[in-house]
Parts: C-alpha cells; structure tokens; sequence
C-alpha cells in the first residue's frame, strides 16, 4: 500500500526518518563496515536536529545490528563478527578480540537431573545432577546470541560460577578445554527466540552444537547456540586429505 506507505513515511517522527536515511546510506554502501559516525552533537548540528533525536535514532540502529558503540570510541557501521569455525575460542573471546564487552544475561541457571539426551551428549549416568543453564549473549546493547549450555555437577559445583562467562569460570577452575566437536545448521528464529532477541520472528539464524572435552575425555559442556545469522562469518582453512 503505496500511499499508505507515503503519509506514514511523512509522518514520521524526526528520528524515525534519520534512523530510515542512515539505514539506507549503510544498506546502498554510502557508510561502509567499519566507518566511525561523527558524534552525536556535530551530527545534530550538520542535519539541524536535537541531539535526543540524532541519540534516539542511534540507539535504533545499535539494536537492529547496523551500529556498534565502543566505550570511549564513539559509533560504527557495524561489521559481521568473522568467527573461526575450527578454533576452540568462546563468544567472550571473540568479542574481546573486537574491543566490544560481552555480557550474559540468565534467563535460566539451575541444578537438574540429567535428561537422557543430555546424559548422552555429556557421558554421564542416568541420575547424574547437571547445571542449565540459558543465556541471552550481548555486546553493548545488541543482542547476539542465545545459549542453552549443561555441564556435569561434578565440574561446576555451584552454578553462580560462571559470572559472564563459562570458560572464564573452567580457567579459575583449573580446567583446560582441548578439543570439542561442533554441529552447525541454518534455522530461523522462533516466537519466542525471536521476542527475546529483539528480532523479527523467522529471522536467519545459525545453530551450533558444541561438545566440548579435557585432556583426560570429559565432556565438560553441551551447548546449544543459536546465533544471529546477519551478525556473523564462520571461516575454517581446509586442507587436502
Ligand atoms: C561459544 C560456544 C559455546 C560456549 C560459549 C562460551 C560457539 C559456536 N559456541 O558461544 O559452545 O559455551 O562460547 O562462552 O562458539 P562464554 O565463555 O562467553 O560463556
């Protein structure tokens, strides 16, 4: 509906139409990855609009992906995350390595009882007592992943451990991860996942499942991840047989 589209376009407030121009500049190129924004106050200035509208219209873009904002550095056109499909590396390194602050927020962390599945992934006994737990995975106010991890009791004692972190809680621990085997596939955000993420329901996502072992042949975690499929690059280096 065309003219529908029209009047609602014109009458939009202020910093619906500035997040719609930056959006188009970075969607047709004008803004490239990686491009820092002027500020906040010398953008009003340059387009005549109140600094609360040109905030308003960042604070947008920062949730849909398109933005970044660097503590202490300012706002960038957002550049997909490359991540190593055959490293052992966790969503905290990665982005550490990007200069972004990694956050966990729980939506579940709790002792259970090993389902049978889950018995199977970790190689542990039925009856064997497991932590859940379920996280929404941020850098600064974009939200980036969701995961479902359960490790044995007998690794993490007290599921308040892990902070923001699991692998920073096995490396106060003492526990080396060495090797894990890792499932990825295309899905696309459900309902709930969606409502969560802040995405629109169906939005592309990648699930990975990750089994990760020590040295000795525990299993130390299962994971479920499902990642924001227009954040993020797997690459590996494959070599001849
Ligand atoms: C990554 C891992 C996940 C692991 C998590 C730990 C992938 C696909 N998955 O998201 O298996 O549980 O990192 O991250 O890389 P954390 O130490 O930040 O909690």
């Amino acid at each position: 509906n065309e003219f529908r589209r029209q009047t609602d376009a014109r009458r939009a407030p202020a910093y619906e139409h500035l997040r719609r121009t930056l959006q188009h500049a970075i969607e047709n190129g004008e803004l490239t990855a990686g491009q820092a924004l002027p500020g906040e106050r010398e953008l009003g200035k340059l387009l005549d609009l109140s600094r609360v509208t040109v905030r308003k219209a960042i604070a947008g873009l920062v949730g849909d992906g398109l933005l970044l904002q660097r503590q202490g550095a300012g706002t960038f056109v957002a550049e997909r995350i490359v991540k190593s499909f055959s490293k052992l590396t966790s969503f905290t390194d990665d982005l550490r390595a990007r200069g972004l602050d990694p956050k966990s927020v729980f939506l579940e962390r709790a002792i259970g009882e090993v389902t049978p599945d889950e018995a199977m992934a970790l190689n542990l006994s039925p009856g064997a007592q497991v932590v859940r737990y379920y996280r929404l995975r941020t850098a600064g106010d974009q939200a980036l992943a969701l995961e479902r991890t359960v490790v044995p009791q007998s690794v993490l004692a007290d599921p308040e451990l892990v902070v923001n972190s699991l692998y920073d809680a096995f490396d106060r621990l003492g526990l080396r991860p060495t090797r894990a085997l890792q499932r990825l596939r295309a899905i696309a955000f459900d309902a709930e996942q969606a409502r969560l993420m802040n995405l629109a329901e169906g939005s592309p996502g990648l699930f990975i499942e990750r089994r990760t072992f020590l040295d000795d042949g525990r299993v130390v975690e299962y994971t479920r991840s499902f990642y924001r499929g227009d954040a993020y690059d797997f690459v590996a280096e494959l070599q001849s047989e």
